[in-house]
């Protein structure tokens, strides 16, 4: 529901989108004037995969409704998509298991958003570059003296705090790890966290947690925009950035730094299985009938009331599938600390832990709603990003 009405409001929330489209213009403008040029055309890009302008259109729509925009705004993603290689990017990787660029990069069957992040221009990314040693530490240097202020910070991995930083060093120097974050994170015109790992510490902050791992905003004290899921959803990334592009800013956050758009609603509120789980038909084991007939995985440990992402709504893979619909309950991968609450309980949390009995599983989620969603805007000035300020409240997802 928009901040501008309730339900029968309608010409203040057309009022809304109709100043929203203006600025979108202008800023569009703007970006098209002074980002570099592109080395990709995105057109030729398309055809070389075999997609044609109806699938362009068709992952138009898709990424309209992803980002809860009205269909009017279908131009702009588009006109967002063709700029999206001119966006500079440094790519910085602490620890983890790099299942994130995995995630991003193998397709067998390309959909836009692979193509777009195949054709996004990476100054510097430690996995993909070919440099090594000095000459990698030189292609950071120049990306962080030629775009200053102008690129955006991708982070995949936590940042480990015990013995002074130094269980993550990196290059011929061996910096720390929490070194080289706080010098490209203090040039970037945002820092964008890919990943439950670098946006909450994740399995490195795992318990007992040895090394004193966080996630990035934790460990430098900035705001960041955080993808989380372990991998995220591409999409999720992909949208982000074409929101920045359009609107000149980063989308609406939760109080957990997660864009109100992809995580703005529970696994369990879109999910197939709802019905089951209304009915009261549960899977009691694995492989019994239930588990046959597709029935809910609440009773065998799926998290999905106690999470918040758009898994079950955009689904991987070109919307193929999702770990639900594969079988396997939810494990609140976009959760802070799930590996320790969430993942390995193959059963119902125990709620009188969390204040209910069994029955009040809805409740809780909205409790939970209620804490991480009431929404935390990104006051959507790139620089609001760099330092951690007072937010305002706000159910918005575009600013
Ligand atoms: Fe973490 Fe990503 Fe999980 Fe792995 O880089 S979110 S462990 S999929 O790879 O950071
Ligand atoms: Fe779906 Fe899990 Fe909710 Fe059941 S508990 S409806 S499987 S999200
Ligand atoms: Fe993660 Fe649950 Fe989605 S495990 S990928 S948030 S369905």
């Amino acid at each position: 529901m928009s901040k501008y009405g309730g339900h029968g409001d309608n010409a203040n929330v057309r009022k809304h989108y109709r100043q929203l489209m203006e600025k979108c213009k202008v800023h569009m403008d703007q970006v098209e004037k002074e980002l570099p040029e592109s080395m990709v055309d995105f057109k030729e890009a398309l055809a070389e995969r075999g997609l044609s302008r109806r699938d362009f259109i068709k992952w138009t729509s898709a990424m309209t409704a992803a980002l809860m925009l009205p269909p009017m705004f279908k131009p702009m993603v588009a006109r967002a998509a063709e700029n999206f290689s001119r966006v500079p990017v440094v790519w910085l990787h602490f620890a983890e298991c790099t299942g994130c660029s995995e995630a991003f990069l193998r397709s067998s069957y390309p959909n836009v958003d692979d193509i777009l992040l195949d054709t996004i221009s990476l100054e510097y990314h430690e996995t993909l570059m070919a440099a090594a040693g000095y000459q990698a530490e030189q292609n950071l240097e120049k990306a962080l003296h030629d775009f200053p202020g102008k690129f955006i910070c991708v982070i995949e991995g936590a940042l480990p705090r015990g013995w002074n930083g130094k269980y993550l060093t990196l290059g011929p120097k061996g910096k720390t790890g929490i070194e080289v974050a706080k010098e490209v994170t203090s040039k970037a015109a945002a820092t964008v966290c890919i990943g439950s790992c670098s946006a909450f510490g994740n399995v490195q902050a795992a318990n007992p947690n040895p090394t004193d791992s966080v996630g990035i905003s934790a460990a430098l004290g900035i705001s960041t925009v955080n993808i989380a899921g372990c991998p995220p959803n591409p999409t999720n990334f992909v949208g982000t950035i074409l929101h920045y592009l359009m609107f000149g800013g980063l989308p609406a956050l939760d109080s957990l730094g997660r864009p109100v758009w992809a995580y703005g609603k529970r696994i369990h509120d879109y999910c197939e299985r709802r019905p089951h789980y209304d009915a009261g038909e549960f899977v009691d084991e694995w492989g019994d009938g239930g588990a046959k007939k597709g029935w809910c995985l609440y009773k065998v440990g799926c998290k999905g009331p106690y999470t918040f992402a758009n898994c079950s709504r955009v689904r991987f893979n070109d919307a193929i599938s999702w770990p639900i619909m594969a079988g396997h309950g939810c494990i609140g991968c976009t959760e802070p600390a799930f590996w320790d609450t969430m993942a390995p309980l193959e059963k119902p949390i125990d709620e009188k832990t969390i204040g209910g009995g069994e029955k009040t599983v809805d409740k809780i989620g909205m409790v939970l709603l209620g804490a991480t969603v009431v929404g935390v805007a990104a006051h959507a000035g790139l620089t609001a990003l760099k330092h951690k300020g007072k937010d305002d409240k706000d159910e918005s997802a575009h600013k």
